[in-house]
């Protein structure tokens, strides 16, 4: 596949021979102990660019461990210190985007021009956003009607906000760094230190992190960066009985490991799980909107995105013209090497994830629905060609799995409330759409769509300032926004006689 070289240097020796990285555990650059490492591949081409460690058991408990004694310094420090490291941290991504979006390219497979224009700097206004609310952590006072208090004298309470402790952060390989950033930015905000597990398949970025962390002048410890397997370094972490808290970004089914392994010590957990999002089309709504924005919802990432709105519900008298806009649409992007200036569509990360994704296809196609695009091709047989599905019942499993392709299935309907039911007849809840161009409408369909975000006339629109999270079998907390430091603070209640 055709590609321009990598312009920095990281990058470029990646592609000349694959390097081991060594792990960031209490500031110290390490191998796994039994010197075990990951082959990590560029997913456009199958070929090796770098090792990480395979680190398990050993590594998290020296990285809990660090971590732990970490804990008091950073989170004592005055807010407006930690403030200075994370705004720091911010300029340094900025300072290194076109080196962190090549790796993230090289390793993932998304076009550069997402790395470089979306995601990289998204990460560093997560640094930005959380930094600005150091200073803006609040307890609260409280008057309470205690029936038992010495004569004449009174009782004052408050509450106070305390670092939630030692946070183990365990991150996908879709989005890896911006995702990272939404753990890792909001729970040094709080005072707490992590330790890092980023996916097996997409570590690079998170290396760099740990290294431009401590050029930021955070502590030894404060962020451990511990590569490995999930079932290895991933539940060790989740079990461990010294880590206070899980956040995690992933599958349904590993967040319910996840919650299982947190009982040992009942940590806290906070899960951002799939999606299986649904827009619904109105009559009347402007298709200049809908058709580029249902596209890019579902195609941006290579459909890997997990809020993308893999079902659309279209009404009955536009949804030929929506469908064949969106097929059309998809089969204009241009597809190749994340590397390639030209390309909007990368491969998907895994050879395993795209035969499951063609699969999903193939299987709806022979049960009797149709598609339009759709197509497995490339070196490593890794890109699969948009796809609009159509004529599968609400049960069948490319309707109800989390497909993580770009793949969405078009729904007709004639009324507003069968159309509602459909988009709610789902077991996650992460967001949703609707598209029309009545006010009324937008407002009151919004209110009755059973997911964590609705947009109107638009889809996956993301700030650092935006809650985003589930309801149902998405998960529970929300990352982004200025509630997601409540994943990382407890409540500390003081009452006094006075
Ligand atoms: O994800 P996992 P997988 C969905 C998407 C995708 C499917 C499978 O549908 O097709 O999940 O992807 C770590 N204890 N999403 O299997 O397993 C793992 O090492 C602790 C949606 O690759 O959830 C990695 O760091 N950790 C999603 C992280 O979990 C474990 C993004 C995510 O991997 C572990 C990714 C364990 N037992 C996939 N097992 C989204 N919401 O955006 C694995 N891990």
């Amino acid at each position: 596949l055709p590609f321009s070289p990598p312009k920095t240097k990281r990058a470029a020796d990646m592609l000349a021979g694959a390097k081991a990285l060594p792990m960031l555990i209490n500031g110290e650059w390490v191998s796994a102990q039994t010197g075990e490492t990951i082959p990590v591949q560029d997913p456009a081409s199958g070929k090796e660019i770098a090792q990480i460690g395979r680190g398990a058991a050993y590594e998290v408990d020296a990285a809990v461990a660090a971590a732990r004694k970490a804990l008091p310094g950073w989170g004592k420090l005055t807010p407006r210190k930690r403030a200075l490291v994370l705004h720091r941290l911010g300029d340094l991504i900025d300072e290194n985007v076109e080196e962190l979006s090549e790796l993230e390219t090289l390793d993932q497979g998304k076009p550069y021009s997402v790395s470089r224009w979306a995601e990289i700097p998204s990460a560093a206004k997560q640094f930005r956003f959380f930094a600005g609310l150091c200073q803006a952590i609040e307890g609260k006072t409280i008057s309470p009607s205690v029936e038992y208090q010495p004569e004449g004298r009174d009782v004052h309470a408050w509450t106070l906000r305390e670092p939630m402790g030692v946070i183990g952060a365990i991150v996908p390989w879709n989005s890896p760094l911006v995702l990272t950033a939404m753990k890792v930015a909001p729970a040094l905000a709080a005072g707490c230190t992590v330790v890092l597990k980023p996916a097996e398949a997409t570590s690079l970025t998170a290396l760099r992190l740990g290294e431009l962390a401590l050029e930021a002048g955070l502590p030894p410890g404060a962020l451990n960066v511990v590569t490995g397997y999930g079932h290895e370094a991933g539940s060790a972490l989740a079990s461990h009985m010294d880590v206070d808290k899980i956040a995690f970004t992933g599958s349904t089914a590993t967040g319910r490991a996840i919650v299982d392994a947190s009982k040992s010590n009942l940590k806290r957990v906070s899960l951002e799980l799939g999606g299986k999002s649904p827009a619904v089309v109105l009559k009347d709504a402007d298709l200049d909107l809908v058709i580029p924005g249902l596209a890019n919802g579902i195609f941006f990432n290579a459909g890997q995105v997990c809020v993308a709105n893999s079902r659309a519900y279209i009404h009955k008298d536009i949804y030929d013209k929506v469908i064949e806009g969106i097929a059309e649409y998809g089969s204009k992007m241009q597809m190749g090497h994340g590397l390639n200036p030209d390309t909007v569509m990368g491969p998907v990360v895994s050879r395993v994830q795209a035969d499951k994704i063609q699969s999903y296809i193939d299987d709806a196609c022979k049960a009797g629905g149709s598609a339009l695009g759709g197509g497995q091709f490339g070196d490593n047989g890794t890109f699969i060609k948009p796809a609009v599905v159509t004529d599968v019942g609400q049960s069948s499993p490319i309707n109800r799995d989390e497909v993580f392709g770009p793949v969405i299935v078009a729904t007709p309907f004639e009324d507003t409330a069968d159309a509602i039911d459909m988009a709610n007849d789902t077991d996650f809840g992460l967001a949703a759409s609707v598209w029309t161009t009545d006010f009324s409408s937008a407002h009151r369909i919004s209110r009755v769509l059973q997911a964590g975000t609705v947009w109107l006339n638009a889809h996956s629109m993301f700030d650092a300032s935006l809650p985003i999270g589930g309801v149902r079998q998405s998960g529970y907390g929300r990352d982004s926004g200025v509630t997601a430091l409540d994943n990382y603070l407890e409540w500390k209640t003081i009452c006094a006689v006075v």
